[in-house]
């Protein structure tokens, strides 16, 4: 591991353009519930079934009852060191985009400010009718389903769920971000879930040297340049020299 380690610093430090995809696997040090891991089940709810628009329509309530309760232990959690690492590299290096998959909001407490929110983020209501997007904080709701505050049809999480496309705009800057980029990084996610699956291999379309940073092996693991299997939240802080006064 310490020679992958060394190479991939290498390679960051010759870097003045970096792209980063994460997923569900950085906020796992912070206590969140990854998808497919062993306690990724809610009321034995898997993720898939509560997270489409068939769901909500079929029972909102039991739906906002399951972002209610991810609300919760998103607001009791804290960024952890993987999350810091990458709010550090962003000072560090002239362009950083951080592209994420995760919609807890941690990667903006850690500090982190050029991201792009793929599938949307839990602190969002948007209106069903007049699609007006609220910033909401409150845990517990004061009303589940929230009403929208303009024209009081049910409100929805602002997320992308199974099943809905991805707004153009989020996925042409994450394309023109891995276009640009010397380097991509690829942290904490299981590669399953289209499009951001497939993020990685464009940046190898486009001849970018790809670096994969999770707890274990993933399905394009054998097509990135380098895997470093381990917590990123113990690797990550590896990956840059903490800058002193002295250089
Ligand atoms: C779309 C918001 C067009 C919701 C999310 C059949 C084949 C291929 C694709 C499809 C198919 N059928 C349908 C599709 C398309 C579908 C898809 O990909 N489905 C999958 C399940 C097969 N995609 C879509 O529907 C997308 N839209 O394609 O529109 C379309 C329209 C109609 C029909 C077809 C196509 C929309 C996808 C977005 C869905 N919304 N999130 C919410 O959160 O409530 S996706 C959600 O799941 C997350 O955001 C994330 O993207 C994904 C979970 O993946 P990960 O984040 O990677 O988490 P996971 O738990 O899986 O893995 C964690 C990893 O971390 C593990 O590898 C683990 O080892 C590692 N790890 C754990 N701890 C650590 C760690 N690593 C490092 N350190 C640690 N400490
Ligand atoms: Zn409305």
């Amino acid at each position: 591991m310490e020679k992958e380690i060394l190479n991939a610093k290498k390679i960051i430090d010759d870097s003045t353009n970096v792209t980063v995809l994460t997923g569900a696997g950085i906020s796992a040090e912070s206590g969140i519930p990854t998808f497919r891991g062993e306690n990724g089940l809610w009321r034995n709810f898997r993720s898939e079934d509560l997270a489409t628009p068939e769901a909500f329509s079929k029972d909102p309530q039991l739906v906002w009852e399951w972002y209610e309760w991810r609300r919760k232990i998103v607001r009791d959690a804290k960024p952890n060191p993987g999350h810091y690492a990458l709010a550090e590299l962003e000072n560090q290096i002239p362009t950083f985009t951080l592209i994420t998959q995760n919609i807890d909001g941690l990667h903006q407490l850690a500090g982190s400010r050029n991201i792009i929110e793929m599938h949307g983020n839990l602190w969002q209501v948007r209106c069903t009718k007049c699609g007006k997007i609220e910033h909401n904080h409150e845990v517990p709701f004061k009303e589940l389903p929230p009403m929208c505050n303009k024209c009081n049809s049910i409100g929805r999480p602002n997320i992308v769920w199974f099943g809905e496309i991805i707004p153009m705009t989020i996925i042409d800057s994450a394309l023109i971000a891995i276009e640009k980029c010397d380097v991509m990084l690829i942290v904490g996610t299981s590669g399953v879930v289209e499009p951001a699956a497939s993020l990685g291999l464009i940046a190898k379309q486009t001849g970018k040297p790809v670096i994969e940073i999770n707890l274990e092996r993933t399905p394009n693991s054998g097509l990135y340049d380098l895997s470093i299997f381990g917590k990123s939240g113990e690797i990550l802080p590896l990956l840059y020299s903490k800058k002193t006064h002295l250089n």
